[in-house]
């Protein structure tokens, strides 16, 4: 937007005896004023796409249903460029399968996504749903290859998302160590502060932690800024029944590819921790949050260091209709000014 001023700074189309003798060298004031009406119908879209936040998200999709539901709240926000997904923790082809048929079915068909180092196995019946999937956006190149390229190719931008455990993004860090300051933050869902999984008023030791506490040492340690989204604002968050229902008739592509994957996973209510990792990307007023000293122990607990001097943001009090209200805007658009009685069917 800077050119504008510059270009229409007093001139008003007429020649001066200066500008004529100008002319040979420098735009002519009809040339600016063509300029600034080009300038001026540049679609929206393109003024808009400069100002998205370049993300790269990196998941254990396929396991719990949380992860799709993330990605489907990434591919219907407009604020995020995805730059590309990576996959950590077990079968990481499969998962890598199923991440880029989603994003397919979404309509981000040019997004590459590449699989981390597999781990132990682990159950993921939702990887069925992406079988023989094939894609030139599945790439050769490992998860850690991919994202320290997508980094360096814009140093200081790059926001990535963590929704699975940090073995991916301790591996990048350990790789390269001057690549710490290029990444412009770490926004994860993980931890646990001063509750549990069931309300318990007290920490335990989250999954994406606990399943690889050197690797969270390794991001906590590292400089990276880093936007903590712990169990404290998101164990609560259960897609109960209306809300699923409004997800599940929204009939689109992405909606239906969820609805499947929901029954492929098979449980009932699905909490969604990774999808507000996102959208607190997006939105940071969702949550409170302070600056706090985080230390990872040998069994996966995220302790409060205090009277060390703070390394990441963790968001600690949430509201669960704010976040939801949000949710459902994006991902379920279309129901939003339905009848009360449709979204009120029996449990
Ligand atoms: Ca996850």
């Amino acid at each position: 937007m800077a050119l504008l001023p510059v270009l229409l700074d007093g001139r008003d189309g007429r020649a001066t005896p200066d500008m004529a003798k100008e002319s040979s060298t420098r735009p002519t004031s009809r040339m600016k004023t063509i300029l600034c009406f080009a300038l001026l119908l540049m679609p929206a879209a393109a003024w808009a796409a400069r100002r998205k936040i370049p993300v790269l998200v990196d998941t254990d999709i396929g396991t719990d249903i949380d992860d799709a539901f993330a990605l489907a709240l990434v591919a219907r926000s407009p604020e995020l460029q995805l730059l590309g997904v990576t996959t950590v923790s077990g079968d990481t082809q499969a998962r890598a399968r199923l991440a880029a048929k989603l994003l397919w079915v979404a309509g981000l068909r040019r997004v590459p996504v590449a699989a981390g180092t597999p781990g132990k196995p682990l159950p993921m019946e939702q990887t069925r749903w992406a079988k023989g999937f094939r894609s030139p956006e599945l790439l050769r190149e490992g998860a850690v290859t991919f994202l320290r390229s997508e980094i360096l190719r814009r140093p200081g931008q790059v926001t990535i998302i963590a929704i699975g455990p940090l073995t991916n993004l301790a591996a990048l860090l350990k790789s390269d160590r001057a690549l710490a300051p290029k990444i412009r933050r770490i926004v994860m869902m993980g931890g646990s502060i001063a509750r549990g999984y069931d309300d318990e008023r007290r920490p335990v030791a989250e999954y994406n932690i606990a399943s690889d506490p050197a690797a969270a040492q390794v991001v906590f340690s590292s400089g990276v800024p880093i936007l903590m989204c712990p169990l404290d604002v998101t164990a609560m968050l259960q897609l109960r029944h209306e809300a699923r229902h409004r997800i599940f008739t929204e009939l689109t592509p992405l909606t239906d590819a969820l609805t499947l994957l929901y029954h492929l996973w098979n449980q009932r209510t699905p909490t969604l921790f990774d999808p507000m990792a996102v959208a607190m990307v997006i939105e940071p007023s969702l949550c409170q949050t302070e600056r706090l000293a985080i230390r990872v122990d040998a069994q996966g607990f995220t302790r409060v260091a205090k009277g060390e001097p703070p390394n990441a943001t963790v968001a600690l009090h949430t509201d669960p209709a704010k976040f939801f209200q949000f949710y459902l805007s994006r991902v379920a658009p279309e129901k939003a000014s339905a009848p009360t009685a449709l979204l009120q069917l029996p449990r």
